[in-house]
């Protein structure tokens, strides 16, 4: 079984990028999975059904997805097992910056759209800067210039990845991106011994624990004061 895991901010395209590459990996007799990691909603899972694929998700509620993505993907790699699916894809809800649910030698793809504004590409922490392939979508309703500056700040956060320009709506660019996702080679069969790529910040402080209540008093654990007099 091959693994990937697709990352990036809410609403970037990358179920639609998703289920138009699996489109082209199927017609090649290729059978995929699908796991949806999100917080607090989503009906990924309707969709994912909807075109036949077979498909979980997991809502991590107030934890952030990836911390909760990287506790239950054992399990999820063992249900792509049972199912002998030949490709297995999660799909993570990007939605804090610090984290990433990348895995060192298990491919990782950042989807990220061209409308999210040209300082994004710095705003996004390792979901970004450590993704193997950048699959950049809704090219079509932009200009060739906004294009190609996108692109250019993409490659300078991170230099290494393969950037690919896809339409989730026609699927233009997919089947591009379906070859580099699958390898007949590969075949996981545990994630034993394997690491992240980045080290999950732990943000442990009163708020993480429900604290509801304003005041110095209150905080613990972790607590990062804003420098407001150095601050411009
Ligand atoms: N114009 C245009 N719209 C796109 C493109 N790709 C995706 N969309 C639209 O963008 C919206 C969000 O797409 P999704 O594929 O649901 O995005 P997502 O990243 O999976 O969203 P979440 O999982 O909810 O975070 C949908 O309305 C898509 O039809 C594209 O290349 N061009
Ligand atoms: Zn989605
Ligand atoms: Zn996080």
């Amino acid at each position: 079984m091959n693994l990937v895991t697709f990352s990036g901010p809410p609403s970037s395209g990358k179920t639609s990028v998703i289920l138009k590459t699996l489109e082209t990996l199927q017609k090649q007799g290729i059978k995929p999975g699908v796991v949806k990691f999100d917080c607090l909603y989503t009906d990924d899972d309707l969709l994912y059904q909807k075109a036949g694929i077979p498909v979980r998700k997991g809502l991590s509620g107030s934890l952030c997805p990836d911390h909760y993505f990287i506790s239950n993907i054992e399990d999820v790699v063992n249900w792509g097992l049972e199912g002998q699916y030949d490709l297995l894809v999660s799909e993570s809800a990007g939605l804090c910056n610090r984290c990433s649910p990348y895995i060192k030698d298990i491919k990782a793809i950042c989807v990220i759209d061209n409308l999210s504004g040209i300082n994004t590409p710095k705003k996004i922490g390792p979901m970004l800067k450590t993704a193997d392939i950048v699959v950049i979508t809704k090219g079509d309703i932009v200009s060739q210039a906004e294009r190609e500056v996108f692109a250019a700040r993409v490659q300078v956060v991170n230099p290494k990845a393969i950037i690919l320009n896809v339409n989730g709506l026609t699927g233009q660019g997919c089947y591009e991106l379906g070859t580099l996702l699958y390898s007949q080679k590969e075949s996981l069969t545990s994630l034993k011994g394997y690491k992240l790529r980045f080290s999950m910040p732990s943000a442990l402080c009163s708020y993480c624990l429900g604290e509801t209540r304003i005041g110095e008093s209150y905080q613990m654990g972790n607590v990062r004061k804003i420098k407001l007099e150095s601050n411009q």
